[in-house]
């Protein structure tokens, strides 16, 4: 690309429970922005992740080993892993003077999974606020393992957290269901997937509970939880199947939209780009979706060139 690398950058932190498939998020999601032609820099922000699946632009290891804390501090993983973000939040110059040579690149924050980070410990938070000073514009992908749908209770939890998440964290929020290719193995679910989804009307997952003879017991306690979610009305997801281009497509577009990339100077600035962004219209991405059939079927870095001209 040609010229100065433009000075705001834009990415993803990617977050979620341990296990909810952040790694493999990323990796999915680094292949298709390539694929579509951006720059793309994975950081690896979680220094339990061991053996990364992607090329990794950043990784936190080299700046506080998670063994090391434990070791000398007697902690822990978790324990020790709160430690190294503390420590990480205590020396950002390090993060800066690494992410400073890859302006020009699309981010995406490979982060930890434990979930008192994204709920009430303050130091991811602070890394965040402190990247969004350093120009840098990030969505909070949350990542969620679509196998608590088969459950009410579980649900309810996990729109508990979730909405605990997008409260704590501060950052333009999209809410994922991962592992969508696995949703017809866990059995059959309650309701259909877009209740699930667009998280209306929960009183239905009341109902299913009362059939349950501990929940039942628990009806107060989970009525007043459905009505705090219900209040805020801030919680949904999008499903996600990583292998399945289309999915992470439409993903991106909400990412896109949630960060404001899509209406920024790498993008094609004409309004119907930015009506279809907004709206969410399929007649943009049609040819969008288009253009990276014709990519994945040819390396030509040309198509880059081609997307740019748009
Ligand atoms: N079938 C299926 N398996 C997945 C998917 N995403 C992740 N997995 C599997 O789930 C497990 C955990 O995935 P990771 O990507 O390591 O999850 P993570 O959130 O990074 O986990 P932590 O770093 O431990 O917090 C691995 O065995 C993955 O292969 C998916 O979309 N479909
Ligand atoms: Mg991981």
């Amino acid at each position: 690309m040609a010229g100065a690398a433009p000075t705001t950058a834009f990415g993803q932190a990617v977050i979620g429970p341990p296990g909810s498939g952040k790694t493999t998020y990323c990796l999915g999601m680094s292949e298709f922005l390539r694929a579509l032609g951006r720059r793309v820099a994975v950081v690896n922000l979680d220094p339990a992740n061991e053996g990364l699946p992607y090329e990794c632009a950043v990784d936190v290891g080299e700046l506080v080993g998670l063994g090391d804390v434990m070791d000398a501090l007697r902690l822990g993983p978790n324990g020790g892993l709160l430690y190294c973000m503390e420590y990480l939040e205590a020396n950002l110059d390090w993060l800066r003077a690494k992410l400073d040579p890859l302006r020009g690149h699309y981010f995406l924050f490979d982060c930890p999974g434990q979930v008192e980070l994204c709920t009430h410990h303050g130091a991811l938070r602070s890394i965040f606020s402190q990247m969004a000073h350093w120009d840098l514009r990030l969505t909070a992908v949350h990542l969620v393992d679509s196998h608590y749908c088969t459950d009410p209770a579980k649900f309810i939890s996990v729109l508990c957290t979730s909405l605990a998440t997008m409260l704590h964290v501060e950052l333009p929020h999209v809410n994922l269901l991962s592992k969508m290719d696995l949703i017809e193995h866990y059995g059959k679910l309650a309701f259909n997937l877009d209740y699930y989804t667009e998280v209306l009307d929960l009183s239905y997952l009341l109902d299913h509970l009362a059939s349950d003879p501990f929940f039942r017991h628990y009806r107060q306690l989970n009525e007043k939880l459905v009505q705090l979610i219900e209040d805020y009305s801030l919680v949904s997801f999008i499903p996600l199947n990583i292998q399945d281009k289309e999915s992470v497509q439409r993903v991106l577009q909400a990412v896109d939209k949630a960060n404001g990339y899509c209406f920024g100077v790498q993008e094609q600035r004409s309004l119907e780009a930015m009506m279809s962004a907004a709206v969410g219209a399929d007649f943009h991405f049609s040819s969008t979706l288009g253009l990276q059939e014709k990519y994945l079927a040819s390396s030509d870095q040309s198509v880059e060139q081609e997307t740019m001209q748009l």
